[in-house]
């Protein structure tokens, strides 16, 4: 049986969140630079293109017509610990950081950044707050899995004083004197809706920074969708996201996505069947059910107006013989002079219908009977 949800909140903590959040790609054709591109999805959608994976990258291919467009993806050179610790401290050897890497070892008291996939003894530290040498060899990667699973996490290097004990620990243990890993790394790439999605579908050689300002990610092949660094100043259409909600229940499915009356039943009927057609008491109470879960005042129905004939009619085709206007809606003939008018149900109060400008921006429900 289905379960009586009917808050958007206690849904996202019961449904996983693919199943009830929907993603939209809108395919900007005007050129722009990054910071541009990112501040118009921000104004206009959710935000600049975030791809969590295949699928997604699927999806915005079929929204775009050239390979050429911005994503989401930024290369932010900030260092973090992994410990979560703040970075207020660096000892980097002369002409370090240098290189793309982006992991950190400490080789005689001084800091030097190095590829994640090297492998290297490391330094944790535990709860007592004391320090543990790891005399095995993993990439940085395997270090902290290890450190996390054992410990706590890597090591963080706070100040000139921790970083010296921290020499002097390591000088104690470490007969060989390599360097080893500390918890210092650089999160190289970061949407810009924050998502922590890994997913990456560089080109064959990307990123490879070239001139050292490549610091934004587009798409770069079309149709395969594969992605180059590039600098964010250049100006390419771009890709802007739409994350909403869709929540079920029993065969009515409110869309938590403000469109247009015309835009609702396309949506419906490229997703569903159509837009909901309410020809009895029944219906109107399952629509009543699940119009809580809306997050407009009035929500679309498939009823519109024929404005010659001052008729209102189901999308199905059917008259409109079952009524549940709200009082001033539905019976004196429309002004439809400027707009076609189309038929809501209120989403809160008596939930009685009314009837709006069909460009009002409204949640809608779809069905699937
Ligand atoms: C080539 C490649 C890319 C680079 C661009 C810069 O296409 O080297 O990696 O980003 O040139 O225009
Ligand atoms: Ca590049």
């Amino acid at each position: 049986m289905a379960q009586t949800l009917y808050f958007p909140l206690l849904l996202i903590a019961l449904c996983s969140i693919s199943e009830c959040v929907q993603r939209q790609y809108h395919f900007i054709n005007e050129g722009k630079n990054w910071t541009e591109a990112q501040r118009y999805c921000r104004e206009n959608y959710t935000d600049l293109a975030t791809v969590d994976n295949m699928n997604d990258l699927i999806q915005l291919m079929k929204s775009v017509n050239d390979g050429r467009v911005w994503i989401g993806l930024q290369r932010m050179s900030n260092w973090h610990w992994s410990s979560g610790d703040p970075v207020l401290f660096l000892n980097w050897a002369s002409g370090q950081p240098a290189s793309i890497s982006d992991c950190t070892v400490m080789y005689n008291g001084q800091w030097i950044n190095e590829a994640c996939s090297n492998t290297h003894f490391f330094i944790c530290f535990q709860m007592s707050g004391g320090l543990v040498f790891v005399n095995q060899l993993m990439n940085w990667r395997a270090a902290q899995s290890y450190c996390r699973q054992n410990h706590i996490d890597l090591v963080s290097v706070r100040n000139q004083n921790e970083n010296q004990q921290l020499e002097k620990f390591i000088n104690d243990r470490n007969s060989s004197g390599s360097a080893v890993w500390i918890g210092l790394f650089r999160d190289t790439w970061q949407w810009s809706d924050q998502s922590n999605s890994s997913f990456r579908y560089w080109s064959t050689g990307e990123p490879n920074n070239v001139g050292g300002n490549e610091d934004c990610a587009m798409i770069s092949q079309y149709p395969q969708g594969l992605w180059n660094d590039i600098p964010c100043h250049f100006q390419f259409p771009f890709v802007c996201h739409q994350d909403f909600f869709v929540l079920h229940k029993d065969k009515l499915i409110v869309i938590q996505q403000n469109l247009s009356w015309s835009e609702a039943l396309r949506y419906c009927r490229q997703n569903h069947v159509d837009l909901v057609s309410v020809q009895s008491v029944e219906m109107q109470r399952r629509v009543m059910n699940v119009v809580k879960l809306a997050s407009t005042e009035a929500v679309w129905l498939g009823l519109h107006n024929f404005c010659s004939i001052n008729t209102w009619l189901w999308v199905n085709g059917d008259m409109v013989c079952y009524q549940n206007w709200a009082p001033g809606n539905g019976s004196t003939p429309e002004n439809c002079k400027l707009e076609n008018r189309k038929g809501a149900v209120q989403s809160g109060g008596d939930q009685t219908w009314i009837s709006l400008p069909e460009s009002h921006r409204l949640n809608f429900i779809c069905t699937n009977y």
